[in-house]
């Protein structure tokens, strides 16, 4: 049977906290990596995926999965998917949960993905700039921790994948000195 396949750009971003659900639910798939080469022009090359892109369905994007013939564009819908299939109780025992890990995920993505990762890919390297327009948008992730194991409580959630990541790159925007502001967030991860 075909494995499935995971595509996404040779990078961390949005891939690394699936390949670590995936590895975490033992799921045997293909890892797709695109690349971007520098021309000598002084361009980019980025042909490795845009020559794929028009087979990718109505809403072309990476990260993506496909599993058959059945393919998935959007970090949260790929996430819960692999969740859903492959670790079930990654998905909530009750709809409360679930519902909630949902909601928190709708909280952390555009902070992590449209203030941090896409400024940065835009070129912004100030990161003093980017704390100072993020730090008000982390305080309450961070206060949501206090007293709980998870991001939903007691219940490790397909989220907690993606909070993890996304510590990293706030860790990395804060050049190393995040926890010493939010210290809930190493208990969190030393957790994990
Ligand atoms: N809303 C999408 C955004 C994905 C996205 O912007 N992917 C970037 C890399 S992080 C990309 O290069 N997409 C390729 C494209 O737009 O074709 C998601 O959350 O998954």
């Amino acid at each position: 049977m075909e494995k499935p396949t995971l595509g996404y750009w040779k990078i961390r971003a949005l891939g690394a906290h699936l390949k670590m659900l995936l590895e975490y639910a033992g799921v045997d798939y293909e890892n797709r990596e695109y690349e971007i080469y520098k021309k000598a022009d002084g361009g980019y090359d980025m042909t490795d995926y845009n020559d794929e892109r028009p087979t990718l369905g109505p809403f072309p994007n990476i990260p993506y999965f496909k599993d058959g013939d059945y393919l998935l564009t959007e970090t949260g819908a790929v996430t819960r998917y692999i969740a859903a299939k492959w670790a079930p109780h990654l998905c909530g025992s009750t709809p409360e949960v679930s519902a909630m890990a949902d909601m928190l995920y709708s909280i952390w993505h555009p902070i992590r993905f449209s203030k941090l990762t896409l400024s940065m890919a835009m070129g912004c390297a100030d990161k003093e700039m980017l704390r100072n327009d993020v730090r008000e948008n982390i305080k309450p992730l961070h206060n949501w921790l206090a007293g709980k194991k998870w991001l939903c409580g007691e219940e490790l959630t397909w989220v907690d994948f993606y909070a993890y990541e996304a510590i990293n790159i706030f860790q990395f925007v804060w050049e190393g000195r995040l926890f010493e502001e939010f210290p809930l967030f190493i208990i969190y991860q030393n957790e994990f």
